[in-house]
């Protein structure tokens, strides 16, 4: 059965490939291993990743849901080449992480990040291949030169950050999720219009040799503490 297109919009023909109920459930226990074994890692190498591979994950992110389809997220990509940028960043960043780890984090919010050891010096901002800067458009641009709205934009976009740090991981790549706040500096520094509001910056590269994870990291929730069948 085919639903019909909306009246007036051209539909094209679902691509779908039916798979047997071993096969699936191979698959789905092969992806579920290989996305546990994804560390967040905060030490670098500073061994080169080739721009092609940032670009493949990116284009997978680029394929995530969205509200209405508006795909309200843009990825500013910042190699390592670009030194003065990286500094600037770093300089911003850890500006702010030493006003959030001495004073703006409440204490539980300290207690809570205090086993994963995490504190306000940012030196992978410098020295990992690649920083992505990620944005959340509020708004899009309309024909006349005002505004139109977005749908669900924090959702979409926190939907393809899951699928980047996913084509990362899969790639091969280790990545960490890092939070500057608040990160309004990234507007200026990327040179991203105001309306888009920065989500999170996504560092990606090769972890440094002997590069060690806190034990605290590694204990994920089970499924009966995460998932009801009701
Ligand atoms: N934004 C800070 C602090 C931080 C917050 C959370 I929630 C973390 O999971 C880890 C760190 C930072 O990025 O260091």
């Amino acid at each position: 059965m085919s639903s019909p297109a909306a009246p007036g919009f051209e539909s094209a023909p679902l691509e779908f490939r039916f798979r047997s109920e071993s096969e699936m459930r191979a698959r789905a226990t092969e992806f579920w291993l290989e996305m546990r074994s994804r560390r967040t890692v905060r030490d670098f190498s500073p061994q080169t990743v080739s721009r092609e591979v940032i670009e493949d994950c990116l284009r997978a992110a680029g394929s995530a849901p969205s509200g209405a389809n508006l795909q309200p997220w843009h990825f500013a990509v910042i190699g390592v080449e670009n030194t003065a940028l990286r500094r600037q960043l770093r300089a911003a960043a850890e500006a702010e992480e030493q006003e959030f780890y001495t004073h703006r984090a409440p204490a539980e919010w300290r207690a809570a990040l205090a086993p994963l050891g995490t504190d306000a010096s940012k030196p992978f901002l410098e020295t990992a291949p690649w920083v992505i800067a990620i944005f959340a458009a509020q708004h899009r641009a309309a024909p006349d030169g005002g505004h139109l709205p977005v749908y669900y934009s924090k959702e979409s976009v926190g939907i393809a950050t899951g699928f980047l740090i996913a084509a990362l991981h899969h790639a091969g790549l280790a990545t960490l999720t890092h939070t500057p706040s608040p990160m309004n500096f990234l507007n200026e520094l990327c040179r991203r219009p105001v309306f888009e509001k920065p989500f999170l910056l996504l560092i990606a590269g090769y972890p440094a040799d002997g590069a060690r994870v806190p034990k605290a990291a590694l204990a994920k929730k089970s499924l009966g503490e995460i998932a009801s069948f009701l």
